[in-house]
């Protein structure tokens, strides 16, 4: 149990007064929330001093790995000389600027300005409104609409979740919000029918140019989507997918967002998921891995063509966060930034450690219970099939993933499970013999699984 928050009735606290995300409260409170207490490196530590190998990386974020000194100390050095100060009123602060520098250095030369947010989702908050502002100022302000995906995941606010494409949060709260509409997601396995991977990545890109088409290229303003779609169940678009949607943004004068909350900072063996794709977006709203969750901070990479056009023209945008560029939050991405160059581990994942995890989390599609098993750099998406020789997927989709999710947990390893696939996403710290271990636990969990359901 902790020293520092010794109640032992944790659990009946949680239920009665905590409202959890994306959680149905009343069958939670019932089986009782799971309570960490601890993390080191790649693993984590429950209140019963059970311990997980966290393949899941908290929550796509932990790129370093839990539990480093060195930011522990860099958050008590700011925050005992400088705990807040905003950004508002012509100040700043020396982290924040410091980090400025460092993160539109990584993002290449298109890159030379970042917008500081709290989050992700705010992140993408800001270039919906900053686009917008953008259009009206080159003299185009009927460029309004932005075309998103079905499946997409841009954040829980109301201009998040409109963005994103995701049915059952459109279905609570009255979304999407008008001027956001959503074309297909580049999803071969469950959607793409007889095509081959290559003419389905084509097939699903035109959608862009026949929803531009029907809207008028005049009234779009922007393009977004995630490098390697994350929260819908790490879905990596065929080869022809990516340079298809470059050529018909840049084709129609459309603005490209690749949102990098989680392909950013090394996930996909690059700094950002776009230059591993070789695309030019305009805007790239970042977080997570920013600071390794450390403290919450996010961003909006913002090009060139769009600073350009609002520092030259527009003057005051009127947008931001009490919170935007926090310098204890700087002090912990500035830090985070420094180890994952100093170890190296975009290069590791690129050369090293990416591709024994796709080696090894590859080999699971052998699984009688796999459809397929595919990764990009750390980030590992499995297609549960009811028959794998015809492509055919369970009634209750739901229901399998939550089994061999449960499996897995039961087992020691941390896996999040979206439908019927199960995603991977450790931190980019991890061992070999650790990713040995996550496959040897998935495979297990696969048995398990399949021995209740098949008998
Ligand atoms: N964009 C992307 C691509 C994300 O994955 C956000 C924006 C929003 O970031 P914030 O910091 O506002 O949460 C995210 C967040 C899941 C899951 O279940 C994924 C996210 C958040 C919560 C759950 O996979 N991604």
């Amino acid at each position: 149990m902790s020293d520092t928050y010794p109640p032992s009735n944790l659990a009946a606290i949680d239920a009665a007064h905590h409202l959890h995300p994306f959680s149905d409260m009343k069958k939670l409170n019932a089986e009782g929330t799971r309570i960490i207490e601890r993390g080191e490196g790649v693993h984590i530590f429950d209140s019963n001093g059970k311990k997980y190998l966290d393949g899941f990386a908290g929550l796509w974020c932990v790129n370093i790995g839990y539990g480093r000194r060195e930011i522990a100390d860099a958050v008590a050095r700011q925050m005992n000389e400088l705990a807040y100060y905003n950004t508002f009123f012509g100040t700043t602060s020396p982290p924040t600027t410091l980090l400025a520098q460092k993160v539109t250095s990584k993002a290449g030369p298109r890159f030379n300005h970042v917008f500081f947010t709290g989050s992700g989702s705010e992140a993408n908050d800001t270039w919906l409104r900053m686009a917008r502002v953008y259009w009206a100022a080159v003299g185009r302000p009927e460029k309004k609409t932005v075309i998103a995906r079905r499946n997409g995941y841009h954040g829980s606010t109301v201009a998040g979740a409109s963005l994103g494409g995701m049915k059952y949060m459109h279905e609570q709260g009255d979304l999407p919000i008008p001027g956001i509409v959503h074309i297909g997601q580049p999803y071969w396995y469950g959607e793409g029918g007889d095509l081959s991977p290559a003419e389905f990545g084509l097939k699903v890109a035109r959608e862009l140019e026949e929803k531009i088409d029907e809207l008028g290229e005049d009234n779009v303003a922007a393009f977004v989507a995630e490098p390697v779609q994350g929260a819908a169940g790490v879905i990596i678009p065929p080869a022809t997918y990516w340079p298809e949607i470059d050529r018909i943004c840049k084709a129609r004068n459309i603005l490209l967002v690749t949102d990098e909350v989680i392909c950013g900072f090394g996930r996909l063996g690059e700094w950002f998921g776009h230059q591993h794709f070789g695309v030019e977006p305009d805007f790239a709203p970042i977080a997570k891995g920013l600071s390794s969750g450390y403290l919450p901070i996010g961003g909006l990479l913002v090009s060139d063509r769009i600073a350009d056009v609002l520092i030259g023209e527009v003057g005051d945008f009127n947008h931001g966060f009490t919170y935007s560029g926090h310098p204890v939050c700087a002090a912990a991405a500035l830090e985070n930034l420094r180890i994952i160059e100093e170890e190296k581990l975009v290069e590791r994942v690129r050369d090293d450690i990416g591709p024994y995890f796709a080696q090894k989390w590859g080999a699971l599609a052998e699984h009688d219970f796999v459809g397929e098993a595919q990764s990009i750099g750390l980030m590992g998406g499995l297609q549960l099939a009811a028959d794998k020789k015809t492509r055919t997927r369970f009634e209750k989709p739901d229901a399998i993933g939550a089994l061999v999710r449960n499996h897995a947990l039961a087992n020691g390893l941390v896996l999040r499970a979206t439908g019927d696939r199960m995603l991977a996403s450790p931190p980019l710290v991890i061992s070999h013999e650790e990713v040995d271990e996550m496959a040897r636990i998935a495979r297990i969990a696969l048995d398990a699984a399949w021995k209740e359901l098949r008998g």
